[in-house]
């Protein structure tokens, strides 16, 4: 076994990896990027070592200072992860000439693997099935035409150089076919720089099983059964699952040794995984699945593997990249119960699935147990950068039977309390308790046939967290107010400028709360017995707040008692109730009125608070009530605006200053 090892990778999957390691004694070395510095896997491994700036061009993918660092290390070894390096056969062979072990297969065979033409080929020649169609070397239109007649429409135009569907065209008719390949053609030659194609049979209900695979050096090859990664969006995979739903046994036993033929097939080494693609238009059968592409690296979803069989997968690479030999033969690996994993990602799943960023301001995952299982590369308080990958943790549950898991899938999601940045929590919720989903009645088109039932279409905050986020300001008003008294009685108290505010009374107070492209007017009554009279539109609710021990607020409406946290940042504040976050921003609305009454002459800050917006320079011209500035003060926004046409003369501050009440913030100059 190795001492040391380096791991060329960032996020969960070089936290799993050093995770085994040490419990092997296995000593390791984790390299990262300028934005990783703090990241959990720099402060997980025993020695780390800074090798570029943010960008993965600069840092994560630059072979050769990877190999350098783990020289000066000492490492003996450079486990790739996914991603990144790992499918790339220069910089295996490159770790081979500089005398480290580079942990996968030999890179002869992630170059069969490389192009879809040749490797279907050498599969066809093993004996694995392969989607019928033309993958030869003829790229004349006519002949392709006359060969996508052959094999009857639809057929589907893959690029030989392909991945992640890139270079793929359906074609549904004859008429179709060549301005379909001209398309195909243009994209690969654009992605890959290759622009030849293959055809095949378009397969109209598919399902994406994949089998786990093992070889050794010493010419043993096993799998470790099946992963069903059907339920995919644009080629990502969101739910993982083992075994397949419904899978039978004679076609688990047909594909498992379809798979290690394939792996035999290519001198294959370490973990694989070999994808194939099911026709279940109707049902599994076991002529009806066919080989698609091998993976030559460990997989994201590699866990429900390992939760089913017992396995640790990365305990398996070490072993076997260090010249052992496979734990275990085919006969001493079974399958018990059912795993599931749900991919976390930072995305707005109702706009779109945008990738999202911001700071785990909360990162809360349910306990780990026999029953769930928590990879992460992340901890509270991280940021979610665009550099990298937007996923933040999987999860992964087990249980003895498939309803049994799905039920611990949909508790743990309720657990997880992101908060700080957007998530797909609420996308895999809704998988989870998709009726469909419960039947299994899962193919690739999953997502997309159900999308109106996953991805609710956008809506303005509930009026629940509205009041919360109102109920937050005017318990933060109070204790302010409580403080000050506290510190002595201060004449130039910021609350005399606040409209409709009564430190002591009844008044009420009007809010503005905006939600992406809604605006809602709130008007608060604050009532003699300390309780809030709150209307949002057309609706009245009888409302009290307050504070909890652990930060949290617990909020009475009309009788009925809910808890919700509350987190404040530069662009507004997240509120999260039963499980889900709505972001919002609060304005004050009456502010302008203050200054109206002014002329021109020096703006005043109406409130101690720090300049978050400037909208206006020096030299501009502005009209009477333009807003100038936004200042946030006691977690609101105040547009401050212009108090009469003029000019702006002086303007000192910049966004992020912080400035005392009543400072003059700029100067206009009337006419
Ligand atoms: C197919 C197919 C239907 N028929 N091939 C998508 C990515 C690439 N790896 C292969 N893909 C497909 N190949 C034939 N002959 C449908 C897909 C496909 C798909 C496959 C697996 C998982 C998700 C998918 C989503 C859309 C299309």
């Amino acid at each position: 076994m190795f001492d040391k090892i380096l791991i060329a990778n960032r996020g969960e999957i070089a936290c799993r990896v050093i995770r085994t390691a040490r419990e092997m004694g296995v000593r390791t070395v984790a390299v990262y990027s300028e934005a990783d510095a703090r990241a959990r896997h720099v402060l997980m491994a025993d020695e780390a070592c800074l090798i570029g700036p943010a960008a993965v061009a600069e840092s994560y993918l630059r072979a050769e200072k990877i190999i350098e660092v783990a020289r000066k290390a000492g490492a003996q070894a450079i486990h790739p992860g996914y991603g990144f390096l790992s499918e790339n056969a220069a910089f295996a062979e490159a770790c081979a000439d500089a005398g480290i072990v580079f942990i996968g297969p030999p890179p002869a065979a992630i170059r069969a693997m490389g192009l879809k033409d040749a490797a279907k080929a050498i599969m066809e020649k093993a004996g694995v099935p392969v989607v019928p169609g033309y993958h030869g070397e003829g790229q004349d239109n006519d002949f392709l035409l006359e060969q996508a007649r052959q094999i009857g429409f639809p057929v589907l135009i893959k690029a030989v150089a392909g991945g992640g569907g890139k270079g793929m065209r359906r074609v549904d008719a004859e008429d179709d076919f060549i301005e379909a390949l001209d398309g195909a053609r243009r994209e690969a030659k654009a992605a890959f720089g290759d622009e030849r194609v293959l055809l095949e049979k378009f397969l109209l209900k598919p399902r994406h099983i994949e089998i786990q695979v093992f070889a050794d050096s010493h010419g043993n090859a096993v799998h470790l059964f099946e992963r069903d990664c059907s339920l995919q969006r644009r080629h990502q995979k969101v739910v993982e699952e083992a075994p397949a739903p419904d899978m039978p046994d004679d076609i688990r036993a047909a594909m498992g040794r379809a798979a290690v033929a394939a792996a035999q097939a290519i001198g294959y080494e370490g973990a694989g995984t070999v994808e194939f693609i099911a026709d279940v238009s109707d049902g599994l059968k076991p002529d009806g699945f066919y080989f698609m592409e091998m993976n030559t690296r460990l997989q994201v979803e590699h866990p429900v593997t390992e939760m089913i069989t017992g396995q640790d997968l990365v305990a398996w690479q070490l072993q076997v990249a260090s010249g052992g030999s496979l734990p275990c033969a085919q006969e001493d690996l079974n399958i018990e119960g059912h795993a599931f994993e749900a991919r976390i990602y930072a995305e707005d799943a109702e706009r779109g699935f945008l990738p999202a960023t911001g700071v785990l301001k909360r990162f809360r995952m349910p306990g780990e147990s026999a029953h769930i299982r928590i990879d992460t590369g992340v901890r509270e308080g991280d940021t979610i950068t665009p550099y990298y990958d937007p996923m933040i943790a999987k999860l992964i549950v087990w249980d003895r039977d498939r309803p049994s898991a799905l039920r611990r899938l949909r508790g743990a999601l309720a657990k997880c309390e992101i908060v700080g940045c957007v998530t797909n929590l609420p996308f895999l919720a809704a998988v989870a308790a998709h009726p469909a989903f419960a039947a299994g009645e899962i193919d690739t088109g999953f997502i997309e046939h159900h999308a109106d039932d996953l991805v609710p279409e956008p809506r303005p905050a509930s009026n629940e967290a509205v009041i919360v986020a109102v109920l937050d300001l005017v318990l933060t008003r109070r204790e302010a107010v409580r403080a000050r008294a506290q510190a002595g009685n201060d004449p130039h108290s910021p609350w005399n400028l606040c409209n409709g505010w009564r430190m002591n009374g009844i008044g009420e107070d009007r809010i503005r709360v905006i939600d992406h492209e809604w605006d809602m007017d709130v008007l608060v009554r604050y009532l003699k017995d300390g309780s809030h009279e709150i209307v949002i539109g057309d609706d009245r609710f009888r409302c009290r707040g307050e504070r909890e021990e652990d930060g949290g607020i617990g909020v009475d409406i009309d009788g009925r008692r809910l808890r919700a946290s509350v987190h404040h940042d530069a662009d507004g504040l997240s509120v999260t109730l039963d499980g889900r976050t709505v972001r919002l921003r609060l304005l004050d609305p009456l502010h302008q009125d203050v200054e109206e009454e002014d002329a021109g002459g020096s703006v005043l800050a109406p409130l101690p608070g720090r300049i978050i917006k400037v909208m206006v320079s020096k030299g501009e011209k502005v009209q009477k009530g333009q807003g100038l500035m936004i200042l946030e003060a006691m977690k609101m926004e105040h547009t401050i605006t212009a108090p009469a046409d003029g000019m702006v003369t002086v303007l000192d501050y910049a966004v992020g200053d912080q400035v005392e009440e009543g400072v003059p913030l700029l100067e206009i100059e009337e006419g």
